[in-house]
């Protein structure tokens, strides 16, 4: 038995060049699978990131880091927008200039990008926008994988609704406040519309304070200090994601307002990052809309028909839920970011 598997090791350092038969004995047939040629070549693939702005972008981050890896055959070339929609213009020109064989580009806010998209068609460079979208000529990029923003804002109130149904709240007047995501970003502008059409289905609901927060827990913080010095007086907070909800509970503690589960102010934000499932089981946070961030597959899966040549749709949707403090707990285990 031993001078066989001896035999075996020897065909396989000796033989074992490419794909195919290796007649290692008269009995023994061999059969590969395909392995990587020498110097295989790799897909470059220019990813413009927004910046570090959330939890959420963070984790968005680290899944294209760990999607496009050379040994799944790509050579990723990252760039962090640090928040600033020009430095993105600039990577993705430089990109063109290198010839990458595609962009994924993940734009801090829908206008600017005309131009700059009809350089890459020029060169013959597929685009592929990921999480936000563009304003701008469909035909100028392949594709669209991403939430569906609109939708997660209806599902905010539909909660909501729910909740106040189960509550003996259904007819109450209600003062909501809404700290909104970055102006001009496709996320803020699909939640705030999905937030005011179910909004305004209520008459006895009045938006009392609407201010930007940028998505991020400081400035979320920032935000709710001003909101509180104005109005002391409201019944719901909806944050557009988890940090700036985050900081805007700092800002209420600092103002002795009560909040969550048995408080004052009903709390709902989006994202449902891992944090926010410990907010909602402590009942801090009522109710996070899940936003996936873990979309990289979704768009590895469009480079790879686009190798085959094959058709690719225009959206893609990232399937997504809604959590609560009555359900954080049993779904907690499971979640990957
Ligand atoms: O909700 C927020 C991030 O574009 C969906 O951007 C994303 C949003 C997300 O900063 O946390």
């Amino acid at each position: 038995m031993k001078r066989y598997l001896l035999l075996f090791l020897f065909f396989c350092s000796v033989f074992l060049t490419g794909c195919g038969e290796v007649m290692v004995s008269e009995n023994l047939t061999l059969t590969r699978a395909n392995a990587p040629k020498y110097n295989e070549q790799y897909i470059t693939v220019g990813f413009i990131q927004t910046g570090k702005e959330s939890d959420w972008r963070d984790a968005n981050t680290n899944d294209f880091l760990n999607t496009f890896t050379k040994e799944s055959g790509f050579n990723l070339i990252y760039i962090d927008g640090n928040s600033d929609s020009d430095r993105q213009r600039k990577a993705m020109n430089d990109l063109i200039r290198q010839k990458v064989d595609y962009i994924i580009l993940d734009p801090i806010v829908e206008d600017g990008w005309e131009e700059t998209l009809e350089r890459a068609k020029e060169n013959h460079i597929p685009v592929i926008i990921s999480d936000r979208q563009v304003k701008a000529d469909p035909s100028l990029y392949t594709c669209w994988v991403g939430s569906d923003f609109y939708s997660e804002g209806i599902n905010a109130v539909i909660w909501l609704e729910e909740y106040l149904e189960q509550a003996g709240r259904k007819d109450d007047p209600l003062k909501i406040v809404i700290l909104e995501g970055t102006k001009g970003a496709s996320a803020a502008i699909g939640r705030t519309m999905g937030l005011q059409k179910k909004i305004q289905e209520h008459p006895n609901w009045q938006v009392v304070a609407q201010e930007c927060g940028n998505f991020t827990q400081g400035e979320g913080k920032t935000v709710m200090e001003k909101i509180l010095a104005e109005h002391d007086d409201f019944d719901v907070l909806i944050s557009e994601n988890d940090n700036m909800m985050f900081g805007a509970m700092l800002a209420m503690d600092q103002n002795e307002v009560s909040y969550g589960v048995g408080g004052k102010v009903i709390t709902i934000s989006f994202d449902a990052l891992h944090e926010a499932f410990e907010k909602m089981i402590e009942g801090d946070l009522m109710a996070s809309i899940e936003c996936n961030p873990l979309i990289a597959s979704a768009a590895r899966k469009v480079i790879q028909q686009l190798e085959m040549r094959e058709p690719v749709d225009e959206i893609h949707y990232i399937e997504e839920s809604v959590f609560s403090y009555e359900n954080a707990a049993e779904y907690m285990e499971e979640r990957k970011y």
